[in-house]
């Protein structure tokens, strides 16, 4: 609230505050020297000051959809603070988001993608071990007959350019920022 007063960008609290703060919790948790109470303590002061800073990002004027995204966490994976930041950069630059929210097996990104005529469909993964899910979508997509219907976007810290290729994503964005401009690329790409 104070940032806010003081006329500071709410992205640049986000990016230089937030996220560096969240940063170093996941250092120290990483170092031993903090616990899963730390963790989860981090996670909610980050959580809080969002609730605060994103409403100050998405625009209140009436725009024409830019593109209908569903967006989630991947199964066995309740990392949501990147995930819900991608969701606001994307509704702040005119995409219509359907959040489907964390631990989300392929099926409910398939059920989503059905009700909402959605064509891109973005999935966060923040653990190594459920990136894995990220590939385990595509596949279920193929297999419902979907994949030529709709662009896959994938991100979250452990997933990477090249990993995106090689489990068959149309893209990976390293950020919130950049996940808009692709979301951007991907809706005007062709079928
Ligand atoms: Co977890 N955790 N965590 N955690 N946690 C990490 C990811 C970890 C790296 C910490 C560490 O050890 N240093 C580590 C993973 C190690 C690994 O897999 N190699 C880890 C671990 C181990 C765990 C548990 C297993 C701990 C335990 O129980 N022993 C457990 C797993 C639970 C589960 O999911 N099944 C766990 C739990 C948790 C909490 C629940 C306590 C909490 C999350 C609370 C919540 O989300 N409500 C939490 C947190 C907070 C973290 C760290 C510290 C921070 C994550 C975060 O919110 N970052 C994290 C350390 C780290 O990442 N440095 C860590 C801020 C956020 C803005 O960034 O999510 O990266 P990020 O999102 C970015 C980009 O990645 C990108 O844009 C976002 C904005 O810039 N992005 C996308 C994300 N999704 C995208 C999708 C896109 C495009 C871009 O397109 C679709």
């Amino acid at each position: 609230k104070q940032a806010l007063e003081q006329g500071i960008d709410p992205l640049a609290c986000i990016n230089e505050g937030l996220v560096k703060g969240i940063e170093k919790v996941g250092e120290l948790f990483s170092d031993g020297t903090y616990f899963l109470p730390e963790l989860i303590q981090g996670a909610a002061a980050m959580k809080a000051a969002l609730e605060i800073l994103e409403p100050q990002l998405v625009g209140k004027e009436q725009r024409e959809v830019a593109g209908k995204v569903v967006l989630g966490t991947v199964a066995g994976d309740q990392h949501e603070i990147g995930k819900t930041l991608v969701a606001t950069m994307l509704t702040a630059n005119g995409f219509q988001v359907k959040d489907i929210g964390v631990d989300q097996p392929a099926s409910a990104f398939i059920d989503a993608v059905k009700e909402s005529d959605a064509t891109i469909i973005g999935a966060s993964a923040l653990l190594t071990t459920t990136m894995l899910q990220q590939e385990k979508l595509i596949q279920a997509l193929e297999e419902a007959g979907l994949r030529k219907n709709v662009k896959v976007m994938v991100g979250g810290a452990p997933v990477t350019e090249a990993y995106a290729k090689k489990i068959g994503a149309d893209g990976y964005a390293e950020d919130a920022i950049s996940a808009v401009n692709l979301a951007f690329r991907l809706a005007d790409a062709p079928e």
